[in-house]
């Protein structure tokens, strides 16, 4: 299996400490969306990984991400609330700038969130998956080689953004070498990840999937950070992607004055080292697993008619971690072009687009991004439907049946 690697070493600290904590087994890429109900897609180890020396939450094994993000279909723009989310922040830094100053986003998707702004400061995408984008883009990974690049051709960035980015980077330290190269000495970067609070709280296992190489609390960060002259300005926590930390980061040493009680506030690191957490959270995946599977199956039996709303790669991890095939669930609405009259990675569910539906046939919807609940929800409820809505969380919602 030459396009997947074992890694054996922290991706924060570098120790080999590394403890298996869960396994779903071989599972296909999560945003390889395919053309045919019969297709026969290449599926590569899926186990997460704990570092019993720093905390970090990690993939045991790295897929070449040329396979995983050339064709990539997730569009920052289909969702209303993240790009205000994502706009806010962009307003918010630029209103610290200068015009001529230069703002780069890593990982700009569709360039939607930069967009807000290119009318107020200089604005540079930077993201491997070539997306168009009505923003000046750099289509090449982020990495020294690229810091470089632009450096030598638009000057050192005063603020850089990365939403959703560090878990996807197999190499850190050139991650943060780069950044070391791009920023100017008195610039801020500014990143997002999903946080390992609410994952483990929550239970979000369907975040598990090959882009998400690693799954980040405050002490890992940190000594990533120290490695490379950085200092944590702040942390915030967000209601986004399930829960999510934004780092603010600028050149310098000694944290945030608030971090010690930050960190007494928000983050448990006894509980975030132990493998016990993490065998709790492995029984909580099996039962959930069980239970979405037993709940289509028993709608199947009593013949209720069932629709999937959202195809996110969380989706795509769900049905082929429960196994749920074409027989329990047939079509999933969508509301991104790119993945409709595609289907979903392994499973095969037909996505469709949302005026394709007729939602009054149906009498229950599974909500996959939990995520977007409320504003799926509003789409839903807006078109008439009076069904039923399920979600991986709750897929037992019987009381509200209306049949
Ligand atoms: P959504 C993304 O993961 C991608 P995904 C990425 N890998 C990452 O790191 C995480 O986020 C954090 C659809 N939808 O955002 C659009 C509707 O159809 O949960 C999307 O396909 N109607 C970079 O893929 C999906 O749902 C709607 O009204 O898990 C949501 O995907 C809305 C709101 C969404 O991302």
């Amino acid at each position: 299996m030459s396009n997947v690697h074992e890694r054996t070493t922290c991706r924060a600290c570098q120790s080999i400490e590394l403890v298996e904590i869960l396994n779903l087994g071989d599972q296909p890429p999560a945003n390889a969306y395919v053309d045919s109900i019969n297709a026969t897609e290449q599926k590569y180890p899926l186990s997460l990984r704990l570092c019993r020396k720093c905390g970090m939450v990690q993939l045991g094994h790295v897929v070449d991400p040329s396979l995983l993000f050339s064709n990539y279909s997730f569009r920052t723009g289909s969702s209303r609330r993240m790009v205000e989310h994502f706009s806010r922040l962009m307003s918010s830094l630029a209103d610290e700038m200068q015009p001529t100053q230069l703002l780069v986003e890593i990982g700009a998707n569709d360039g939607v969130a930069l967009d807000t702004v290119s009318h107020r400061v200089r604005v540079l995408g930077v993201d491997p998956a070539g997306i168009p984008s009505s923003v000046p883009m750099v289509n090449l990974p982020f990495n020294c080689t690229t810091a470089g690049k632009i450096q030598f051709e638009h000057g050192k960035a005063d603020a850089i953004v990365a939403c959703n980015v560090l878990g996807h980077i197999d190499n850190l330290d050139e991650f943060f070498i780069g950044i070391d190269l791009l920023l100017s000495d008195k610039g801020v970067l500014v990143f997002e990840v999903p946080y390992l609070g609410e994952f483990i709280d929550r239970c979000e296992w369907d975040q598990i999937y090959h882009e998400h190489l690693s799954y980040f609390s405050i002490r890992p960060i940190l000594i990533l950070l120290e490695r490379y002259g950085l200092r944590l300005d702040r942390v915030d926590r967000h209601e986004v992607h399930g829960g999510s930390i934004r780092c603010r980061v600028s050149r310098g040493s000694g944290h945030w004055d608030n971090l010690d009680r930050w960190l007494e506030a928000n983050e448990d690191w006894r509980r975030h080292t132990l493998p016990s957490t993490y065998a709790r959270l492995e029984r909580s995946v099996r039962i959930v697993g069980g239970n979405i599977r037993s709940a289509l199956l028993q709608l199947q039996e009593e013949v209720q008619p069932v629709i999937g709303y959202g195809a996110p790669a969380k989706a795509t991890v769900l049905l082929n971690a429960c196994n749920i095939g074409t027989d329990l669930l047939d079509k999933i609405i969508d509301c991104t072009p790119q993945k409709q009259g595609r289907r979903v990675p392994g499973t095969h569910q037909e996505i469709v687009s949302p005026e394709s539906v007729d939602l009054s046939r149906y009498n229950f919807v599974m909500i996959f991004p939990e995520n977007h609940y409320e504003e799926i929800e509003s789409k839903i409820r807006a078109s008439g439907f009076t069904g039923s809505i399920i979600t991986s969380r709750k897929p037992f919602a019987r009381s509200l049946v209306k049949v």
